[in-house]
C-alpha cells in the first residue's frame, strides 16, 4: 500500500487538533513539518489489513438513491490511485438533479463512528465539473440514538478547507480526520439551522461521538449529487475501521509471499525441454505462475532455462522458470 498524501490547511489541522480528531503519530496519520503558512502533509502510517475486491458487479455495495442520468461503474478511464491496481469507481451525474450512491450495510468495528476518525478515508478523481470544487462524498448513514432514528453524515473535500480539490489528479481525503455534516439535526451537536452544513455545521467526528454515544453506523455510501452537474469523477480505495475497497475490473492474483519455498516434484516426464512458458511468469516461484498465466509465452525463455536443466521438471517449467533457486534438478 503506497503512501498518500493529503494536505490540510493549518485552520482544519487546527481545528481537528483541538477536537483530539486528529490522531499524531497514532493508528491514523503522522504530521510531517509544522510550518505555519504552508500546508501540512499527513502520510497515513496505517490502513485496514483488508482490502476488498469491488468487481464491475459492484458487490457488497448496492444500489442506493440513484437518480435521472446519475451512475456508477467500475472503470479504467481515470486509471486508479497509488497503491489501487488499475480501475476505480466511475461516476457521471451530467446535470444537477441527478445522483447516484452505492452503499454497503456495515456492522462490528465499522458500527462505531468513532473507530471512522482514524480510519476512514478515500481517494477521488475530478475529471470534470461544472462546479470545479465539487467532487464525490463519503456519507455514513447512521442511528444517531440506537433507538431507530435516521441521519446522513456526510464528507466532502469542499466543507473542508485545504482539502484538495485539484482537478485531473488522485486525490486522498482522511475523511475520518476531517468534518462532516448531518442531514438531520442530532442532539447536542446539529441543531435545525446547522444541516447540510449551514452555519458552521460541518463538525469533526468526535463531536458527533461526544454528543451521541449511543449512534450506530448503519451503512457507508458513496455518492455523488444532487446538485454536481457535470461532475465526472471516480472514487476508489473507500477505507473504513475494518477493510479498503479496491475497485478493479477483475481480482487482482494473489500476491504469493516470496520467502514461501515451492516444492519441487519429485518425479515428472522426463521431458527437458522446459516449456516453462505454461505458468508464465512462475520465475522463481511457481505458485506465481498462475497468476500470469496469460504472459506465459511472453516468458518462455525462463523455461528455456529450466529446459536446460534437463529432465524431470518439464511441466513445471514456469514455476520453477530460472531453475536456480527451488529447482531439483536432473
Ligand atoms: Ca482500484
Amino acid at each position: 500500500m503506497g503512501k498518500h498524501r493529503i494536505r490540510l490547511g493549518r485552520r482544519t489541522v487546527a481545528a481537528l487538533a483541538a477536537t483530539g480528531a486528529l490522531v499524531i503519530g497514532g493508528t491514523s496519520a503522522a504530521l510531517l513539518g509544522t510550518g505555519s503558512a504552508a500546508p501540512l502533509d499527513l502520510l497515513p502510517i496505517a490502513t485496514p489489513a483488508n482490502t476488498t475486491y469491488v468487481l464491475p458487479d459492484l458487490d457488497p455495495f448496492e444500489p442506493g438513491d440513484i437518480r435521472g442520468g446519475g451512475k456508477a461503474e467500475v472503470s479504467d478511464e481515470y486509471g486508479a490511485p497509488a497503491g489501487g491496481g488499475t480501475a476505480s469507481l466511475r461516476l457521471s451525474t451530467p446535470t444537477g438533479s441527478d445522483k447516484v450512491a452505492y452503499y454497503e450495510l456495515v456492522s462490528g468495528a465499522d458500527a462505531d463512528l468513532e473507530n471512522w476518525i482514524a480510519a476512514g478515508a478515500y481517494s477521488a478523481y475530478q475529471g470534470a465539473a461544472d462546479n470545479p470544487d465539487q467532487f464525490p462524498s463519503l456519507q455514513l448513514a447512521v442511528d444517531p440514538t440506537g433507538a431507530g432514528g435516521f441521519a446522513t453524515l456526510f464528507y466532502e473535500p469542499i466543507y473542508n478547507p485545504g482539502a484538495s480539490t485539484a482537478p485531473n489528479q488522485w486525490n486522498r481525503y482522511l475523511a475520518g480526520a476531517g468534518r462532516w455534516c448531518s442531514t438531520k439535526p442530532i442532539e447536542n451537536v446539529i441543531d435545525a439551522s446547522q444541516t447540510f452544513c449551514s452555519n458552521d455545521g460541518a463538525k469533526p467526528l468526535a463531536d458527533y461521538v461526544a454528543a451521541a454515544p449511543n449512534l450506530v453506523v448503519q451503512a457507508v455510501t458513496i455518492n455523488q449529487g444532487s446538485g454536481n452537474p457535470g461532475l465526472e469523477s471516480a472514487v476508489d480505495l473507500v477505507t473504513t475501521p475494518t477493510t479498503t475497497y479496491d475497485f478493479e475490473l477483475t481480482k487482482p492474483t494473489t500476491p504469493v509471499d516470496p520467502t514461501t519455498p515451492t516444492t519441487p516434484p519429485t518425479t515428472g516426464p522426463d521431458n527437458g525441454n522446459g516449456n516453462g512458458g505454461n505458468n508464465g511468469n512462475g520465475g522463481n516461484h511457481g505458485n506465481n505462475g498462475g497468476g500470469h498465466g496469460n504472459n506465459g509465452g511472453g516468458h518462455g525463455n525462463n523455461g528455456g532455462g529450466h529446459g536446460n536443466n534437463g529432465g524431470g521438471h518439464g511441466n513445471n517449467g514456469g514455476g520453477q522458470g530460472n531453475g536456480d533457486d527451488h529447482c531439483v534438478c536432473g
